[in-house]
């Protein structure tokens, strides 16, 4: 077997992860990875396969899961991962428009998968393996598991709808799946339990709990509460916008025809539909011409999907959300007053503000493009929401909200209402000055006391997971400002392209800011090459905001 380094082990100093809570579902303790500096540090810790970089002649010329098994077994003293038959299992082979393809691994125990513990092996376009990347944990392969529940996963999911407080009439029913849990240093059997509902308080929880005995090991939200402090056909949008709109018309027999915001003319796409909260119904009209006041808001959300589908699908040959052509779903008009938009796991809804703070939510193409993102995250390297693989789920919103909306480096300027614009704040967010803002004031304390948002390590905020699930929204400015700087020197068509590929084909749900950085900085190689001006801007722009 011919088998030729072309780099060395690519790894960075791991400083970040010191400031990662452990309460995460992170499967890479901070102790075990805080001395990770060098190739030798990775074989002695035989922990994580961050990244290892080498040029692998593979014997059999095929990109397919079972060699690229075959590699890890052969490689097992430099990954760390032992019995590899055993331990890991294949769960996606993807091919990508430079010729590569991804294989992704989960860490199994007994068939059973070890929460975010994903392992991605890549294959240049000759068939060579390149790159291995991701996490596994070594203590979880040794430890000898029983993995059969004592609980039932209906009783699971009684017992996370009743500690989240779920209301009575969900729209969805809960999902459950049996996984392996490391968390504050214990192991787990437990049942993760998804459980999403609308209502006042909408939320999409996810619930861990005990398979053994019953009790809940841990929870998040990815909703945050509205409680305000989120100071957040031819159609006429909310700003008087002429909007071209793709609709369908009803005819039924003995009713007048009317209109429908159904959009299925995009080839491959299931469609994407308007709906109304309020009705729960497709948002109709009399007319074709959608003019009146009160439709503004589902004018806007209709026409901003489809751009931001038009976005992903030609700058990047992805088919909707999932890539496989999933219903695009807006709900419009929720609630009173809401000053918020969110992803819940399915759909995306938008609230139309309170007229003072916030005028309707989904007027803002960047804030659509935002809460797509989401979708598209939940559909790729699926980034726990919490602490920094949270921070950098909402920095890749943010920063493809400023890619699909050309225009500027801010989101949310165009949902800010008169009171927040009087008081000078004029957008949400910034990613080109996030310290123009304040955060709010309950997360001051945590920061270096100037309560700015931040731009650089050195104002990291190291908020505990109860505020903000750890600083989601706060920390995810440092990734803003590091890709702001990036696309002012390559612009934002090559920024999409290379934060795109580290999205989808390197991230996984664990990874943090300094995997992103590997991640980014190894996209815009595989695409532009090494030591191209996009490769210095890659990494100059981490560089500039702390982040080796
Ligand atoms: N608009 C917010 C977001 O997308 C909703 C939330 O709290 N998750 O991040
Ligand atoms: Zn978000």
């Amino acid at each position: 077997m011919k088998k030729k380094y072309f780099a060395s082990v690519f790894l960075t100093t791991a400083f970040l992860l010191g400031s990662v809570s452990v309460s995460e579902a992170s499967v890479i303790s901070p102790s075990d990875n805080a001395n990770i500096t060098s190739d030798k540090a990775w074989n002695e810790n035989a922990n994580v396969p961050f990244f290892v970089k080498e040029r692998f002649a593979q014997n059999h010329n095929k990109n397919n899961a079972s060699n690229a098994l075959d590699y890890l077994a052969k490689n097992k003293n430099k990954t760390g991962i032992q019995n590899v038959q055993e331990n890991l299992e294949a769960t996606d082979v993807q091919k990508d428009d430079l010729g590569m393809t991804h294989v992704r691994f989960n860490q199994v125990k007994n068939g059973v998968k070890v929460e975010g513990a994903e392992v991605i092996v890549h294959y240049n376009g000759d068939n060579e393996i390149v790159s291995t990347n991701g996490s596994h944990n070594p203590q979880i392969a040794k430890q000898t598991i029983a993995t059969t529940p004592e609980l039932t996963s209906e009783k699971a999911i009684e017992i996370a709808t009743s500690s989240v407080n779920a209301p009575n009439n969900m729209n969805y029913d809960p999902e459950s799946e049996l996984v392996i849990y490391p968390f504050n240093g214990n192991t787990h059997l437990a049942y993760k339990v998804n459980v999403t509902y609308l209502g006042d308080q909408p939320a999409n929880w996810f619930v861990m709990v005990d398979a053994k005995n019953g009790k809940v090991i841990d929870q998040y939200n990815t909703i945050a509460t509205a409680d305000g402090s989120f100071h957040k056909g031819v159609g006429t949008g909310y700003w008087g916008d002429q909007r071209k709109l793709h609709t369908t018309r009803v005819t039924q027999p003995r009713e007048s025809t009317s209109f429908v915001l159904q959009d299925e003319s995009h080839e491959g796409l299931e469609g994407i539909y308007t709906y109304d909260s309020d009705t729960g119904e497709l948002v109709t009209n009399q007319s074709s011409s959608w003019k009146a006041e009160n439709l503004r808001p589902a004018v806007d959300a209709h026409y901003n999907s489809e751009k931001v589908y038009n976005y992903y699908m030609e700058e990047h040959g992805r088919n909707s959300l999932d890539d496989e052509g999933m219903p695009i779903i807006s709900y419009v008009n929720f609630g009173t007053d809401f000053n918020n938009a969110f992803w819940n796991g399915r759909h995306m809804t938008y609230g139309n503000g309170d007229g003072s703070y916030m005028v309707p939510l989904s007027a803002g193409l960047d804030v659509a493009a935002h809460e797509m993102t989401h979708g598209v995250i939940t559909h790729s390297a699926n980034l726990v929401y919490r602490n920094q693989p949270g921070a950098l789920n909402e920095a890749f919103a943010d920063i493809f909200g400023a890619i699909v909306d050309e225009e500027d480096w801010e989101i949310g300027e165009e949902i800010m209402g008169p009171e927040a614009v009087a008081d000078g704040r004029v957008s949400l967010r910034s990613l080109s000055d996030p310290g123009k803002y304040n955060v709010d004031e309950d997360y001051v304390p945590y920061g270096n006391g100037e309560g700015k948002y931040p731009s650089h390590m050195d104002e990291y905020y190291d908020l505990p997971s109860n505020l903000d699930n750890g600083g989601v929204h706060i920390n995810s400015s440092i990734i803003n400002h590091a890709a702001y700087i990036t696309g002012q020197q390559i612009g934002k068509d090559k920024l999409g392209q290379i934060y795109y590929r580290a999205l989808t084909a390197y991230l996984t749900p664990t990874s943090n800011f300094s995997h992103a950085r590997q991640a980014v900085v190894q996209s815009a190689i595989d695409i532009y090459g090494e030591e191209s001006e996009e490769h210095q801007a890659a990494a100059d722009g981490f560089d500039q905001v702390g982040i080796n």
